[in-house]
C-alpha cells in the first residue's frame, strides 16, 4: 500500500514529512505489546485531519519502541533536536529560576504550569480499555484523597456534573473540554465522559485532570506572574501524587531515561511540562504573523485563551514553551520567563 494515499498535497504534518514508504513498509504487521497498536492506528488522526501539525499519538508505552522508526524522527524534529541516544534531564528546583527583567503584573493576567503523567501497566488515552480507564479513575482518586495541606482537595467526576458547573469550570479555565477532532480520531474520547473528572483544592490553584489526553494532568495555576510560587507548588504536587500512588496502589509513572515521562502525544514527552501565561499584548499581536514569528524565535507557542485551537480575545494570548524534552523543567520555565520579559519590552516600545 502506498503511504502517499493517506495525505493530501496540503498536509504539512511531521507524519507526512517523516513517514517514508520504506519506514511504513518496515512497520507492517508490527503490533505494540500492551494494547496491540500499530502504525495505521497511530496515524489515523492525520488521515482524518489533514491540517495536523504532528499527526500521531501513542497507544501505550511500547508504541515508542515498537514504532520507533516513525516516532524518533518526529520527536527530534518537534523538540528542536533530540537524538535517539539522548538522555532525559530534570531540574525542579524553584531556586534555580531567575526573575523577569520586566515587571510582569501589568501584562500577565495568570500563569499555569502543567505536566502530564501516565501510570505503568495501563494503556494511554488512545489505547486504554473502558475497564482500565474506570479502574484507573478509582486508583487515582483514592491516591488524591491522601494529599494534605494546600494540595488537599476534592474530586468532581464529569459523569453527573451539572452542565452549569461544567461550563463555569471550563469558562474559568480550570476544566478541560471534550477532546478536539484530533483526539477524537485517535480514540481518546471513547466512552466520554465516563472515567473523566477534575480534582482541585479550595482555591483552584492546584488541580488534577483525570483521563483527558493523558491519564493525569497535574496543574498549578494562579492570577499574576509569580512563577516561583506556582512552580514550587507543582513540584510538591507531582512528588506527593507519585508517593501516594506508590503507597496506595504500588504503581509508578511511565518513565524511561530516553523518552522521560511517557505521554500519548510525542509533543509532551520528557518533562511533559507546558508553562503558560495569559498575557495582554494588544499592540504586538496586531500583526499576527509577525507576533507568531517573534514567539517562535523565543521558543514560545501562542494559543487562544481557551487552549489549543481556540481564539485570542482582546489581544490576550496563551503563550507557552513549545518544547518539552531535551531541556529541564527549570530551563523550560526560564524560557517562558525570559520570553515574556522580551515580549513585554517589545509591547512597551510600540
Ligand atoms: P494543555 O497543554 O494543558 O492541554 P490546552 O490548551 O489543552 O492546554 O488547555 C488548557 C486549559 O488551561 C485551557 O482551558 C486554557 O484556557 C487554560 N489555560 C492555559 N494556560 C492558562 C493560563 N496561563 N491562565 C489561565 N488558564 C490557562
Ligand atoms: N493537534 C495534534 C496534536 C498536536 C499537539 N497537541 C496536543 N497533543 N494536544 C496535531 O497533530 O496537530
Ligand atoms: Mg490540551
Amino acid at each position: 500500500m502506498s503511504v502517499d494515499q493517506y495525505f493530501t498535497p496540503e498536509n504539512q504534518s511531521l507524519v507526512k514529512t517523516y513517514l517514508t514508504q520504506e519506514i511504513y513498509d518496515s512497520l507492517k504487521g508490527v503490533k505494540t505489546k500492551d494494547v496491540g497498536y500499530d502504525v495505521d492506528i497511530a496515524i489515523q488522526t492525520c488521515k482524518d485531519n489533514q491540517d495536523s501539525g504532528v499527526g500521531i499519538y501513542a497507544g501505550d508505552e511500547d508504541s515508542y519502541f515498537a514504532l520507533a522508526p516513525i516516532f524518533d524522527p518526529i520527536i527530534d524534529a518537534y523538540h528542536g533536536g533530540y537524538s535517539k541516544d539522548a538522555k532525559h534531564k530534570s531540574d525542579m528546583d524553584p531556586s534555580h529560576l531567575k526573575g523577569s527583567e520586566e515587571k510582569v503584573d501589568d501584562f500577565v493576567i495568570s500563569t499555569r504550569i502543567r505536566v502530564g503523567r501516565n501510570i505503568r501497566g495501563y494503556g494511554l488515552s488512545p489505547g486504554i480499555s473502558r475497564e482500565q480507564r474506570s479502574e484507573l479513575e478509582k486508583l487515582l482518586t483514592n491516591a488524591l484523597t491522601k494529599l494534605t495541606g494546600d494540595l488537599s482537595g476534592k474530586y468532581f467526576p464529569l459523569l453527573g456534573m451539572s452542565e452549569t458547573d461544567r461550563i463555569k469550570l471550563v469558562e474559568d479555565h480550570f476544566l478541560f473540554k471534550k477532546g478536539d477532532r484530533f483526539l477524537e480520531s485517535c480514540g481518546a474520547n471513547r466512552d466520554w465522559p465516563e472515567g473523566r473528572g477534575i480534582f482541585h483544592n479550595d482555591k483552584k490553584t492546584f488541580l488534577v485532570w483525570i483521563n483527558e489526553e493523558d491519564q493525569l494532568r497535574i496543574i498549578s495555576m494562579q492570577s499574576g506572574g509569580d512563577f516561583v510560587e506556582i512552580f514550587d507548588r507543582l513540584g510538591r504536587g507531582i512528588k506527593a501524587i507519585e508517593a501516594s500512588i506508590k503507597a496506595t496502589a504500588d504503581k509508578v509513572y511511565m518513565f524511561n531515561d530516553h523518552h522521560g515521562f511517557i505521554h500519548s502525544c510525542p509533543t509532551n514527552l520528557g518533562t511533559g511540562m507546558r508553562a503558560s501565561v495569559h498575557i495582554k499584548l494588544p499592540k504586538l499581536s496586531a500583526d499576527k504573523d509577525k507576533f507568531y514569528k517573534t514567539c517562535a524565535d523565543l521558543k514560545l507557542q501562542p494559543r487562544g485563551v481557551h487552549g489549543e485551537h481556540s481564539e485570542s480575545k482582546g489581544g490576550i494570548y496563551d503563550v507557552s514553551n513549545k518544547h518539552r524534552i531535551g531541556y529541564t523543567e527549570v530551563e523550560l520555565v526560564q524560557t517562558l520567563i525570559d520570553g515574556v520579559s522580551k515580549l513585554i519590552a517589545l509591547e512597551k516600545a510600540l
